[in-house]
């Protein structure tokens, strides 16, 4: 057994003064019915515990270390901005290069605006299709997943999901009861919503592949549905890609699938490891925010130059390596390994990989929607999660949610985690 006793020890001091000991709650490892280790550093596909144990990552900090753990070209633009101070309050050349990287990058954006984190990329978001329809419905899907938003820990997954608190409580009902959920790929069930309150309903949110409930496909035409259905209702169309815009392509799912929508919130990869966020789309939307508009949002931090400084680095790192391209290459060596084990051992568990992000299901079948991902053997990934950490491999401690590669994930990095993964599914599925 891999020694972690400072980890304990700060483990149980942080529980004295942190709730649950944890900043955010799927950290804390209750999915996997166990305690959470300490990070001492990173680099690379690397991260190295407080007790000295090593582990190969495939959460890369959820999502923004898609180059891997500190690279050097991104430490090097924070350091360089940091000379010229912390924060300003006041507008800085860095916002313009991001918000013009971004506009190039993703098809739907004309105008964008920055904030501090996905959640209130998704936040202003919503609020802004509200003020631009004066609808007040929403609809979201369930498991989804778009942070901790009042009106959106409604049937909503990762963490919420994970804990069985889908509706949060602190939720006015009255706010709740504005939000209308639908099963994923139910084509039937948002024709439906759309049939009967599509005039209402200012905003449709969706992650177009969503990830905090594992990783489901989106169905062939179910996106195209939307789109289709939201231009009909004047509904506006929020892609939710803070996980999945910078990842899947440069310009995120709805370049991959060629589906516009309205406006789309961001974050993760373009902070580069820094909280950043961002939310942008149509000019004629965007333009509804003050000062111009009646929408108000606003931030301190929002623009801060380190942070952006952070993300356009890495931003320039994947355009220099051909990273996106690269990636795909990486992914795929990835599920090869994934994919012969589960042959070796004559299993066919659901195994769902685009690009760089993966999840393993310890269920069979196609996973559609929530109600599949809940099919699984929760005890038999809790098994495979600790089996595969013993063995020096770190994957997401939830079965609700996806696997991160990295441009530093080499070829002799995938051929120990297959080595590893083959070893952790024997003791799983024993
Ligand atoms: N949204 C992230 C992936 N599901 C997790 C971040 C967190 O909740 O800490």
């Amino acid at each position: 057994m891999a020694d972690r006793t400072l980890s304990s020890k700060l483990f149980a001091a942080a529980k004295e003064v942190i709730p649950g000991g944890v900043n955010s709650p799927v950290r804390a490892f209750r999915n996997v019915k166990g305690d959470p280790f300490f990070v001492q550093r990173a680099r690379g596909c690397r991260i190295w515990d407080v007790d000295g144990n090593e582990m190969i990552d495939y959460v890369g900090t959820w999502g923004p270390a898609i180059l891997g753990h500190a690279p050097s070209a991104v430490i090097d633009a924070v350091h360089q901005a940091s000379k010229e101070g912390l924060s300003f309050g006041i507008p800085n050349r860095h916002e313009v290069e991001m918000a013009r990287m971004i506009r190039d990058y993703v098809p739907s954006v004309e105008k964008v605006r920055m904030v501090n984190s996905g959640t209130e990329a998704t936040m202003s978001a919503i609020r802004l299709a509200r003020g631009y329809t004066g609808r007040d419905k929403i609809v979201k899907f369930d498991g989804c997943y778009h942070g901790h938003v009042d009106s959106l820990l409604v049937a909503a997954g990762s963490g919420a999901l994970t804990f069985g608190q889908p509706d949060s409580a602190g939720v006015p009902a009255d706010l709740a009861k504005l939000t209308i959920t639908v099963p994923f790929n139910r084509p039937d069930l948002i024709e439906e919503v759309f049939a009967t309150q599509g005039h209402e309903i200012a905003a449709l949110i969706l992650e177009p592949v969503p990830a905090n409930a594992g990783l489901i496909f989106p169905g062939e035409g179910f996106l195209q549905l939307l789109r289709d259905l939201t231009s009909q209702h004047g509904t506006v169309l929020i892609f939710d890609e803070v996980m999945t815009g910078f990842r899947l392509a440069r310009g995120g799912v709805q370049e991959r699938v060629g589906i516009t929508p309205d406006l789309t919130a961001m974050g993760k990869v373009i902070g580069g490891g820094l909280p950043v966020g961002a939310f942008g789309g149509k000019a004629e939307i965007m333009d509804m925010l003050a000062p111009d508009g009646p929408v108000y949002q606003a931030g301190t931090l929002s623009g801060n130059p380190l942070a952006l400084a952070a993300g356009i680095a890495q931003l320039k790192e994947m355009e220099r390596l051909d990273g996106w391209r690269r990636l795909e290459e990486i992914g795929q060596l990835f599920e090869d390994g994934v994919r012969e084990t589960l042959r070796e051992l004559g299993r066919d568990l659901a195994f769902n990989r685009i690009g760089s992000m993966f999840c393993l299901y310890f269920t069979e079948g196609a996973i559609n929607n929530v109600d599949d991902v809940k099919k699984s053997d929760f005890e038999a990934f809790r098994k495979f999660f600790w089996a595969a950490l013993e063995r020096g491999v770190y994957f997401a401690p939830s079965q609700y949610e996806a696997g991160f590669i990295s441009l530093a994930h080499g070829p002799g990095d995938i051929e120990k985690t297959t080595d590893i993964t083959r070893e952790a599914l024997k003791i799983a599925l024993a």
